[in-house]
C-alpha cells in the first residue's frame, strides 16, 4: 500500500457508568483513531492507549506524538508497505506497542478492503460468533456489585470478570459465588495491585473455583508470578506482562502463567497477537481476547481475533452498550450471549460519519 495521507482523529465518548479498576476510574473514552488513505482504499485503526499512563506506560497524547513524529515518517520513507511489513519498518522505534498497533491495523484494514477479504477470513477464524464475557468494575458496595452482575447475567453474558484490589477481593468473589452459584464462569483481574507477599490472601480465593486470576503482580515480575502460581490453586493469567510473543514464550517457560489474555494493542498489533496465540497453543495454554474499552472499530477486530481456534475461553468482547450509549459504528449486540464476527471486507465495520463528527475533538492530517 502506498499511503497518500494519514488522518489522526481524536474522539471523546462518555461511558454509560464509571469503570473503576485497581489503578483508576474511567468516565470517558478519549481515543485516537487512525485513518490510512491510499489511492485504492482507506482503512481504520484504533489506538487503545488511555488518557493517563496507568494501565501501561503509554497514553493517548504520547501515542499520537509517537505516531506523528516517529512512526509515520518511517512508513512514508519506506514507500510501498504491506501491513505485514509495518512491524519491521517500525522496529527501530523502541516500545510504544499501542501506537504501532493502531498504525498496522489501519493499513491491514485498507489492504483487506482492497482485496475484498474480511479480517476473520484473513486470520483463519473458525467461528462466526464469539461467547461474550464482561468485565465488572470495583463497586462501592457488595449490594451494588450483586445488582450489576445480576443485570449482566440477565442480559446473557456467559462469563463474569471482577476487578479486584487489596480490600476488594475475597468478599466480592464469595458474594457473587453465593448469589449466582457454582456454574457461573467467574474470574478476577487485579491489574498488578498485589505483591508476592499477598500470596496467602490470594490463596483465600482458591475455594471459589475461579477460572483464573489475571495479572496479580507487577508487569515485570515474571518470577513472582511463577512463584505465586506454585502457591495458589487459581490458575494465573497474564495480561500486562505479555508484551510480545517472546515475552509469552518466556512466561510459559518460567511457569509464570497458565493462561494468557491477548490484547492486540498491548503487543504491537493483531499480527503479533496471532503469533502469541500460536505460541500459547503450541504449549497447551488457553488464551482469550482482552478488551480496552474499544469503540466499534476495535471491538469488531477483537471479535475476529477471538473467533480464531486458539481462543478457547470467553473473552472481554462485550456488547457496545456495556460502555457506550452511542458508538461510532453500528453497535455490537449480545445475541444469546454471543457477539457476531463481522464478515465484510477488512474490519467489516462501517463508521457512522455523523456520529463520528459529533464526537470528534481534533483532526490532524499528515502527508508524506
Ligand atoms: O473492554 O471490556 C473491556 C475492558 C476489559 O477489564 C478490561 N480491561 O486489564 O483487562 C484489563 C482492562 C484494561 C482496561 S481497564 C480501564
Ligand atoms: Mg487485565
Amino acid at each position: 500500500m502506498k499511503l497518500t495521507a494519514v488522518e489522526l482523529r481524536r474522539i471523546s465518548l462518555p461511558l454509560v457508568a464509571p469503570f473503576r479498576t485497581s489503578f483508576g476510574t474511567e468516565t470517558t473514552k478519549d481515543a485516537l483513531l487512525i485513518r490510512a488513505i491510499t489511492p485504492d482504499a482507506e482503512g481504520w485503526g484504533e489506538c487503545v492507549a488511555m488518557d493517563e499512563p496507568l494501565y501501561s506506560y503509554e497514553h493517548v497524547d504520547g501515542a499520537q506524538d509517537v505516531v506523528r513524529r516517529f512512526l509515520l515518517p518511517r512508513l512514508f520513507a519506506a514507500g510501498e508497505v504491506t501491513a505485514g511489513q509495518v512491524a519491521s519498518v517500525l522496529e527501530p522505534v523502541k516500545g510504544h506497542p499501542m501506537a504501532k498497533a493502531a498504525v498496522e491495523m489501519a493499513l491491514l484494514d485498507a489492504e483487506l478492503r482492497q482485496a475484498g477479504q474480511s479480517l476473520s477470513t484473513y486470520f483463519g477464524a473458525t467461528r462466526d460468533r464469539v461467547p461474550s464475557g464482561v468485565s465488572v468494575g470495583i463497586m462501592g458496595s457488595i449490594a451494588e456489585l450483586l445488582d450489576v452482575v445480576g443485570g449482566y447475567l440477565d442480559a446473557g453474558y456467559v462469563r463474569i470478570k471482577l476487578k479486584i484490589e487489596p480490600g476488594w477481593d475475597v468478599e466480592p468473589v464469595r458474594a457473587v459465588r453465593e448469589r449466582f452459584g457454582d456454574d457461573l464462569l467467574l474470574q478476577v483481574d487485579a491489574n498488578t495491585a498485589y505483591t508476592l507477599g499477598d500470596a496467602r490472601q490470594l490463596a483465600k480465593l482458591d475455594p471459589f473455583d475461579l477460572l483464573l486470576i489475571e495479572q496479580p503482580l507487577p508487569e515485570d515480575d515474571m518470577r513472582g508470578h511463577a512463584e505465586l502460581s506454585r502457591r495458589i490453586g487459581t490458575p494465573v493469567c497474564l495480561d500486562e506482562s505479555i508484551t510480545s510473543a517472546r515475552a509469552a514464550a518466556d512466561a510459559i517457560a518460567l511457569g509464570a502463567c497458565q493462561i494468557i489474555n491477548i490484547k492486540p494493542g498491548r503487543v504491537g498489533g493483531y499480527l503479533e497477537a496471532r503469533r502469541i496465540a500460536a505460541v500459547a497453543a503450541a504449549n497447551g495454554l488457553p488464551v482469550w481476547c482482552g478488551g480496552m474499552l474499544e469503540t466499534g472499530i476495535g471491538r469488531g477486530a477483537n471479535a475476529a481475533l477471538a473467533a480464531c481456534p486458539e481462543f478457547t475461553l470467553p473473552g472481554d468482547v462485550s456488547a457496545s452498550d456495556r460502555f457506550y450509549a452511542r458508538d461510532i459504528t453500528p453497535p455490537f449486540v449480545l445475541d444469546d450471549g454471543h457477539i457476531a464476527v463481522p464478515t465484510g471486507p477488512g474490519l467489516g465495520v462501517d463508521v457512522l460519519p455523523d456520529v463520528l463528527d459529533e464526537v470528534t475533538t481534533s483532526v490532524e492530517t499528515i502527508r508524506p
